[in-house]
């Protein structure tokens, strides 16, 4: 028998759910554990999405609006403070199924040296040898532009990248430019995203929330590969995974 065209390949990306389903999900974003150091993480064998950025690139407001959570990751008034890799867990009914890790943003002038080496080396470990992370999401204010520490990291998570790690480029507080200007820095950022896709986000106007909501979704939901014994019985009332239909009916 040979596979129809359509078939989705395993490892691919499934189509985009419904922007309520993906909302929905987000909103059950619970805080799972903090870690001064990679190795105090946990282990976790569910796909794990990570928001990377210059302090005040407007991460936490990103994570707070995606997740419709006022305090989830802490706006801080005192950035670079948040030294932590904060992990927040993601999943219907209590069932984990995806991982959110809110790294500390780099970048800060007031934070001493060794503090940033320190933390750059954390992130830098984090992100080429984090078993499970599946996705980087890089928080950029378009205003700024990437910037040289945004370069070295997207350096870094090329080789994985390249290998299949999904990643993005939020430019945040688009509700700062005008059309025009979101259109020209869209094009530029896009220049050096090495593959990886770019948007435009606001927390402010809500811009771009159900988009991203619907891509990290289908990053944690990957098609899976088909398993080679077939199914017990025709037996359609306890499906295994998720759909989107019976995810719809909570939140
Ligand atoms: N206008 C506007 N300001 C934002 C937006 N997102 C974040 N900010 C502001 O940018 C500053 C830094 O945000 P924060 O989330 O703490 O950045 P972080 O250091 O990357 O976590 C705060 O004053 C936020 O209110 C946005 O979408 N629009
Ligand atoms: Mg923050």
């Amino acid at each position: 028998m040979t596979t129809p065209p359509s078939a989705p390949v395993a490892g691919s990306l499934p189509p985009a759910p419904d922007a309520k389903i993906a909302m929905g999900w987000m909103h059950t974003a619970r805080f799972l554990t903090t870690a001064a150091q990679l190795h105090h993480l946990p282990p976790i064998d569910v796909p794990e999405i990570a928001f990377v950025g210059r302090s005040n690139a407007g991460k936490s407001t990103c994570i707070n609006t995606l997740t419709q959570q006022k305090q989830l990751a802490f706006a801080s008034k005192k950035p670079g403070r948040t030294q932590h890799i904060n992990l927040f867990s993601l999943g219907k009914q209590g069932v984990m199924d995806a991982v959110l890790a809110d790294l500390p943003g780099y970048g800060y002038a007031a934070v001493s040296r060794s503090d940033k080496v320190r933390w750059q080396q954390v992130m830098v470990n984090y992100l080429v040898s984090r078993p499970g992370l599946t996705g980087i999401v890089l928080l950029c204010d378009p205003r700024l532009g990437l910037t040289e520490l945004d370069e070295a990291l997207l350096e870094v998570v090329r080789p994985r990248v390249e290998e299949g790690l999904k990643f993005l480029i939020l430019l945040t507080k688009a509700d700062k430019l005008t059309r025009a200007e979101q259109a020209k820095v869209l094009s530029i950022t896009r220049l050096h995203a090495g593959g990886g896709e770019v948007k435009m986000f606001s927390a402010l106007k809500k811009q771009g929330v159900d988009e991203v909501a619907q891509l990290l979704w289908q990053w944690a939901h990957p098609v899976r590969p088909l398993t080679k014994e077939p199914p017990a019985a025709e037996d359609n009332s306890s499906p295994a995974q998720p759909s989107p239909t019976s995810e719809s009916e909570t939140n």
